[in-house]
């Protein structure tokens, strides 16, 4: 067998993509809550007060909050071994500046971790996936200001207390490395800019966002301490979005853009939280920039004592780099980039690369040396169900096969693979256009872009493929002969 026999196989998911019930029980809005839906081609738009008559995706969205335990069997079903998912920090603290945390918050995520457990699935959970709440928006501008490290901090100590003993792997924030770009700014950091109204076209403001990497660098840092005082059995890992990064051609110009881009995009941040300190590269890029990030005295060695225990990220997708700027463009995960004319793309435009997966994993590894996880990757597709509820999707089946294959490839040349959680092991809300038409899952969910559907659950081919890859550890990957309802 390649993979550990205690491989974790699983599925990856985010609060405000997928619980809906966004003002229950005491929730907040989170970032996410005040954003409307939107399309590939049109931005979703950010609204600074909840508008009548206008759809926010996440408002209800495939309302996990009310249908957790159907989920947690049917993942149950396909031999899940660990599901990933972000807790809404606006649950636990309302504004996120309150000090004692909303019991009935605390309650559901307790809830959903007893039934994970019930299964035998180890939680996996992101502490921050792009809901910083809106309180802290509104009051400080996102992670621009310090004070949100102390806020962030309340938030750690409240759920790493209650779920004490039941959970072994947090993530302190997902895809940190997103607010390495425009896009990042509000989407990670809550950073609202004024004029700021499209998703896509944020008014930017670079020194912000570096400034609030700084304090979520030191945030993460201090959250791996204080997991390890509370529960020495708590793993605490990072997530990076890494867009693999390839030269165009042997031009020594485009082999140095590419060095460049992929050091500040997909570098820049795992070294700071693997490494526990600034990469030297960087303080160019700062000065070539006009950026100027405030580092207090004592700050370096927060970093130092908070080095992460294991690396994640997520896989989509790989992408040219020309130092030709008349080289046709493609559209990709946050960031886009010049066409790959060897490999072929999703319907919304991101080049599909699973040879790219076993590069990447090796690049990561070599420069790390720690245990990895992949914890995000698949294909978002329009999936259409059949009259007898079934969903043909072997293009999915087709993606996950060759990416699972590479993984392989990987774990031989030596790289200490120890899980993977595609995304959106139930179809939910996309973070980028906030389709529900964007569809991931193994599950398929009665839901569409106007707000309709009854929010049923039905299996798709994949739900049957996958259970056939966990049974055998990743050995049987072939696809099944039929499509069972
Ligand atoms: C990642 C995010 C996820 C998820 C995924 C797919 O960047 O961490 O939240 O949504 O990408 O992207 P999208 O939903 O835009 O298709």
């Amino acid at each position: 067998m390649v993979f550990k026999k205690d491989f974790l196989w699983g599925g990856a998911t985010a609060a405000n993509q997928f619980e809906g019930a966004w003002n229950v029980d005491g929730k907040g809005p989170s970032c996410s809550d005040m954003c409307t839906g939107g399309s590939h081609t049109v931005s979703k738009r950010i609204t600074r007060k909840i508008e009548e008559n206008t759809f926010y995706p996440s408002h209800e969205a495939i309302d996990f909050y009310h249908r957790y335990k159907e989920d947690i069997a049917l993942f149950a079903q396909m031999g899940f071994k660990v599901f990933r998912f972000s807790i809404a920090w606006s649950r636990i603290f309302p504004t996120g500046m309150e000090s004692t945390p909303n019991e009935a918050g605390l309650k559901f995520y307790e809830n959903v971790i007893d039934e994970c457990l019930k299964y035998n699935i180890e939680p996996l959970i992101t502490i921050s996936h792009y809901e910083v709440p809106f309180g802290i928006t509104k009051k400080y501008n996102g992670w621009a200001s310090r004070e949100v490290i102390d806020l962030y901090m309340n938030y750690c100590k409240a759920i790493f207390n209650r779920y004490k003993g039941k959970v072994k792997y947090w993530l302190t924030f997902n895809e940190i490395n997103s607010a390495t770009m425009p896009m990042g700014g509000y989407l990670s950091q809550g950073i609202l800019n004024e004029g700021t109204t499209d998703f896509m076209t944020q008014v930017d403001i670079p020194n912000l966002r570096f400034q609030g990497l700084h304090h979520q660098f030191l945030a993460s840092a201090k959250a791996v301490k204080l997991a390890h005082e509370i529960d020495s059995n708590y793993q605490v890992g990072c997530m990076q979005i890494y867009a693999t990064m390839y030269p165009y051609t042997c031009n020594p110009d485009d082999m140095v853009k590419t060095q460049r881009d992929s050091r500040v995009m997909n570098y820049f941040c795992g070294d700071v939280q693997v490494r526990g300190e600034y990469p030297t590269y960087m303080n160019r890029y700062f000065k070539e920039n006009n950026i100027d990030v405030k580092i207090e005295d004592g700050d370096l060695e927060i970093l130092k004592e908070g080095c992460v225990d294991f690396y994640t990220f997520s896989y989509y997708m790989s992408i040219c780099v020309s130092s030709d700027p008349e080289k046709e463009n493609t559209s990709g995960n946050i960031l886009g980039g010049v066409k790959n004319p060897y490999l072929k793309a999703s319907d919304w435009g991101w080049q599909i690369d699973p040879k790219g997966l076993r590069y990447t994993l090796n690049e990561i590894y070599d420069r790390y040396q720690i245990p990895m996880m992949i914890v995000e990757n698949g294909l978002g597709a329009y999936d259409k169900k059949e009259a007898d509820k079934s969903v043909n999707d072997d293009y999915r089946i087709e993606y996950l096969k060759e990416h699972i294959e590479q993984m392989k490839e990987a774990v031989e040349d030596g790289v200490d693979l120890i899980g993977y959680t595609p995304w959106g092991c139930i179809d939910l809300v996309s973070a980028s256009t906030g389709e529900m038409a964007k569809r991931y899952g193994f599950i398929y969910v009665d839901k569409y872009d106007d707000g309709s559907g009854d929010l049923s659950r039905s299996k798709k081919k994949s739900f049957y493929w996958y259970k056939q890859v966990i049974e055998s550890n990743g050995e049987n990957l072939d696809n099944i002969e039929t499509v069972l309802a």
